[in-house]
Parts: structure tokens; C-alpha cells; sequence
């Protein structure tokens, strides 16, 4: 006669660290950026012992892990993971989860965190993480049991790649990893592991409405923000603006939207990366539809381009809660952006309108013979405006492109021709934290690591991200660095020049020769002062087959004319 065996004996189970490493493989991970710490052992044990596939890249410190989540993320469609250890772990990865979560970019950040044991007894490294870290992503857990494990890596996955994208935070203690989970709980949807992994359409009767407006109107806009490319929308929206022959502006994180040599690309549009030329397209529109765009204050210019009231305004965003933030909106559309493009070229019927792109020709033409100008000068120290033309000329279409604020980001912005669709250019426009672009590259090459990726920097960010060179050098990644370089907080030096009478204060440092820094490290690395050098320079270090970075004397900031609409006044 068959025995029944007791059911706790036949129960299979695993650790909570365990799970943890099962639940990220099982979402389709690949990659894992952080660094390690004590409370994180029994996490690190699970991942040097089992058969997952995954690989993990350790990086020298926390920020830069979130900021590499993020920059895979960006480029690869997936969800970006980074860890890191409890108390300075956690306060050190959450610059980088903010950024994501600000910029719908879906990073999920793992910390360890002390036993649940230990609690409230002044232990080391201590910290609430759970309310540090709720108003700064989309969905956050303290785990005080193991069994929940499972169910937390799908609720979290779940809310990163659904609705509008976000960030995502859970913290392990110590005993939590090492309690007991069953095995047959570790499962997952993979498809929750990229993103937008549940697209939802608008409602027709708007999509009607919408269809109507656009019918109407004489000098339609669309205005794209990082919704078209995160939606990958950029078919729908390029086939809907050649039918009504509208102009198709960008902000700066919807680059790629279109391509910008398009007949009806306008470029970016806003005070950073915006120039008057791309504002007249703005100003001229009778109706401005904003894709995936929350219409904020860079974008339009503190709400002034276009003029409330000016203009009749369609606005469609994945996030209900955008819509009638900053204008007043006469159709909204709830949705995700390619199956709300799409559906509003059906709407539209067999409606066409001839094309007509004179007027953003003639701006593009205008916008760009002022940059030549500059773009061609042999002055020393050498403008900004020449390094943009010349990487720009070196670099293939499919290159990606990080820029870090300062002089990068409008300079990048405005002049920097992204040629085709998708990531092929991003910034980190949420908080605009100093020192993210080197970071965010490396997630970005190992995304997508046949093409070229190059990290645009001003001396600022170099000083907030060097020790990064240490986890390219290690990788042996041929990311190519760019310093510009100019011994000052420029951008704020600027607001100083154009507000402030010119009384600077606390904005200059000293020279730093960063070739011979990234050296120490083991970089390859040039220092350019003069402008004919740059070209040749910059050839050999995109070519090199490792880690490169070029060091270029450049014109401060407050001293060149910057695509920033505050200081052309
Ligand atoms: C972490 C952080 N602190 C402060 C700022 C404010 N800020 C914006 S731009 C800027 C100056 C940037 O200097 P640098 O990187 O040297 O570039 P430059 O403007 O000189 O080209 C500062 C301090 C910031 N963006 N991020």
C-alpha cells in the first residue's frame, strides 16, 4: 500500500535570496549593475551559485549603477536592474532611481536591508528605506517575509512596464533572504520585462474628435516628447504628419521621434536646445498636438511657446494625469502613443493635405547657417559649436549619443542631427543631474554594443563620475568619453551673466587635465586645445577598440552663444 508522505516534506523550497535571483531571470534580466556591502551576502552567494544566465557588472558606486539601469534601459526596451547594500546603498542608488522614475524609464533597484531582528536597535545602517524611497518611485516594498518574494518581483515588474513607466524599489533584509521560499512560486509573465508591456487605446469617441481638429486645421504641430520613443511610435507618428503634412517638433528626450533630416522635422523646440527659428514653427501652428509630452516648463519655454490661448490643443499621454496640467486642452487622448497615432490615421479616413514644408525648410536653413558659422571657426578656445560638428561628422547614424547638462545638453540638443529613429540620443532630463552621462553610456553600449556610444560631459559631471573609469577600463568598453572643458560651473556662470549683472560668485574651479586622469586609469585618452587637432583626435579614440576619452579646451559656457532662450535675450 503507497505511503503518504507528510505535504511539508514534499514541499521543494529555495532561499529568499534565491527566489530573488529566479524572479529576475525569469523576467527575461540579462544584466545586474551594483556593488556589494554585508547585508547583501546572502543576494551575492544566490548569484555566484546558481545556473541563471545572468551577468553582473560591478560598479564603484550605486549612483552609477541606477544611472547604467537606466541607460540600458533606455536603449535596450527592457527594464534596467541595479543593487546595492542597505543604508549609503540605498541613499547612494536613489539619485539614480529618481531620474528613472521622473523619466519613465523602467529601473528597479534592489537593496539589501538588516534582519528584520535587528530592527530599532541603533544597528548599522539602519534606515526607513520604505518611506525614503515611496515618493520617489512608482511601486516600493520592504520585504518582512520570504514567501513574499515572488509576489513582490511581479507586482514591481507589473508596474514598471504598464501605464506610464516608472521606477521600482524593494528592499531584502538580511533573514528575508535567507527564509524559505517555494519553489514552485517562482514564476513570471516575461513580457512584463519589457516595456510598454500592455498597451491600452484611447477612447474612439476622442480619437473622433481629435480626427476632426487635425481635418481643420491649416498649420497642425506635433509636439514629441520621450512618449514616441518609448511607445515606439515613431512609424505611426511619421506616417500620421506626412498625411496632414505637419510639422513634427521634439523635446529633447523625443529625439529620435524623426528623423531630424525629414522634410518636417523641426528639431527641438524649448529654452534648452531651442532656438528662435524652431519657436516661429511653434508660434506659426494653429493647432499643437503634444504626444507622450507633459508640456513642462523647459519645453515650453515656462508656457509661453505655444501662448495659452493661441492655439486650439490636442494632448495624448499615457498618464490621465498629464493632460491639462499646462494648457488648456481641447481634446484629450488617453493612451499609449503608437496605438493612439494609429488610430487617429484611421480616423482620419482617406483625408490628406499636399505637402508643404517650406516653412520648416527655411527655419532649419536659417537655424543652421548661424551654427556653421561658429561650427567652422578656428578660434581658440575652441567653441562648442565646432565639437558638435565634428563628432557630428564622424559619428554613424546609428551611433548613441549621451549628454550630461552644462554646455552638452543644449549644444547636443539643438545641433546634433539624430538620423533615423529610436534611442539614439538621450540626456537626463528629469533632474538633470550632473555627472550621469558616463554611466548612463555604459548601460547604453552593453544594450546595444555594435554601435558606437559616446558620453558628452562638462568638466562639472567629470568630477561627479571619474571613478567610473576604473568599471570601463575593467570592461574593456569602447565607449568613447568627451570632456568639454572649461574650468567652470558654466551653465550657472551664465544665469550669473544674464540675471545677475555678472556678479559670479562660487562658480570657478581650477584646470584639471582629464586625459592624463583617465590615463591613470588606464584610458586612452587625447587633450585638445586647438580646434584643427579635434578631428583627428576624435577619429583615432572612436576607433580604438576600448575605452577613450577626449579632453577638449573649450570656450566657456557664459562666453558663447548658447541655443538657451534665458540668456540670447
Ligand atoms: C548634481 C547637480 N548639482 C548641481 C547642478 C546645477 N548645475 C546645473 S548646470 C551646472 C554647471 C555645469 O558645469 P559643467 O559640468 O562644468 O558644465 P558647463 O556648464 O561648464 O559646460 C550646475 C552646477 C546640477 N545640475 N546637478
Amino acid at each position: 500500500m503507497p505511503v503518504n508522505k507528510p505535504v511539508a516534506a514534499r514541499v521543494q523550497t529555495v532561499t529568499g535570496a534565491e527566489a530573488a535571483v529566479g524572479m529576475l531571470a525569469a523576467h527575461g534580466v540579462e544584466i545586474i549593475f551594483g556593488l556589494c556591502g554585508d547585508t547583501s551576502l546572502p543576494f551575492y552567494d544566490a548569484l555566484a551559485r546558481l545556473e541563471h544566465g545572468m551577468r553582473h557588472v560591478l560598479t564603484r558606486d550605486e549612483r552609477h549603477a541606477a544611472y547604467m539601469a537606466d541607460g540600458y534601459a533606455r536603449v535596450s526596451g527592457k527594464v534596467g536592474v541595479c543593487e546595492g547594500p542597505s543604508g549609503g546603498g540605498a541613499t547612494y542608488i536613489l539619485p539614480g532611481l529618481v531620474e528613472a522614475n521622473e523619466s519613465s524609464i523602467p529601473v528597479l533597484a534592489i537593496n539589501s536591508d538588516i534582519s528584520l531582528a535587528a530592527r530599532g536597535r541603533f544597528t548599522l545602517t539602519e534606515l526607513d528605506q520604505r518611506a525614503l524611497m515611496r515618493p520617489l518611485t512608482k511601486w516600493n516594498a520592504v520585504l518582512d517575509r520570504s514567501a513574499d518574494v515572488p509576489r513582490a518581483f511581479r507586482a514591481a515588474f507589473e508596474a514598471m512596464t504598464t501605464g506610464r513607466p516608472g521606477a521600482a524599489h524593494i528592499a531584502l533584509p538580511f533573514d528575508v533572504q535567507n527564509g524559505p521560499v517555494e519553489k514552485s512560486e517562482i514564476w513570471a509573465d516575461p513580457t512584463l520585462g519589457e516595456y510598454p508591456s500592455r498597451r491600452v487605446a484611447p477612447d474612439p469617441f476622442h480619437v473622433e474628435l481629435a480626427a476632426k481638429l487635425l481635418r481643420g486645421a491649416r498649420r497642425p504641430v506635433f509636439i514629441c516628447g520621450g512618449g514616441v520613443v518609448l511607445a515606439r511610435a515613431e512609424h505611426e507618428l511619421i506616417e500620421l504628419a506626412e498625411r496632414l503634412s505637419a510639422a513634427v517638433a521634439t523635446t529633447i528626450s523625443g529625439k529620435g521621434s524623426i528623423p531630424e533630416d525629414h522634410a518636417l522635422a523641426v528639431g527641438v523646440v524649448g529654452s534648452n536646445g531651442g532656438t528662435p527659428e524652431t519657436r516661429a514653427i511653434v508660434d506659426a501652428a494653429d493647432l499643437v498636438v503634444f504626444v507622450g509630452c507633459r508640456a513642462g516648463s523647459v519645453t515650453t519655454e515656462r508656457w509661453r511657446h505655444p501662448a495659452p490661448g493661441s492655439v486650439k490643443v490636442i494632448h495624448l499621454d499615457v498618464d490621465p494625469a498629464v493632460l491639462g496640467v499646462s494648457y488648456r486642452v481641447d481634446v484629450p487622448l488617453v493612451g499609449d502613443a503608437k496605438l493612439a497615432l494609429a488610430a487617429l490615421g484611421e480616423a482620419l479616413g482617406p483625408f490628406t493635405r499636399p505637402l508643404e514644408a517650406t516653412a520648416v525648410a527655411q527655419a532649419r536653413a536659417a537655424k543652421l547657417a548661424k551654427f556653421r558659422v561658429l561650427a567652422e571657426s578656428a578660434a581658440v578656445p575652441i567653441k562648442p559649436e565646432r565639437v558638435v560638428a565634428e563628432l557630428s561628422k564622424q559619428l554613424d547614424a546609428d551611433a548613441v549619443v549621451v549628454a550630461d547638462p552644462g554646455t552638452p545638453c543644449p549644444y547636443f540638443s539643438a545641433y546634433y542631427p539624430v538620423r533615423g529613429t529610436g534611442r539614439r540620443y538621450f540626456s537626463n532630463r528629469a533632474h538633470g543631474a550632473l555627472g550621469y552621462a558616463m554611466a548612463a553610456a555604459v548601460g547604453a553600449h552593453l544594450a546595444r554594443p555594435a554601435v558606437k556610444t559616446v558620453a558628452v560631459m562638462g568638466d562639472g559631471s567629470f568630477g561627479m563620475c571619474a571613478g567610473e573609469l576604473e568599471t570601463l577600463v575593467r570592461l574593456r568598453l569602447p565607449v568613447t568619453l568627451v570632456v568639454i572643458s572649461n574650468s567652470v560651473y558654466g551653465w550657472i556662470k551664465a544665469g550669473q551673466k544674464s540675471g545677475y549683472h555678472e556678479r559670479y560668485f562660487a562658480v570657478d574651479f581650477s584646470a584639471t587635465d582629464h586625459a592624463r586622469v583617465a590615463e591613470a586609469f588606464g584610458v586612452k585618452a587625447w587633450r585638445v586645445t586647438e580646434p584643427d587637432r579635434l578631428a583627428g583626435v576624435l577619429q583615432q579614440a572612436l576607433a580604438h577598440d576600448g575605452p577613450t576619452l577626449v579632453d577638449i579646451v573649450c570656450q566657456p559656457l557664459h562666453e558663447a552663444r548658447a541655443p538657451v532662450s534665458e540668456w540670447v535675450a
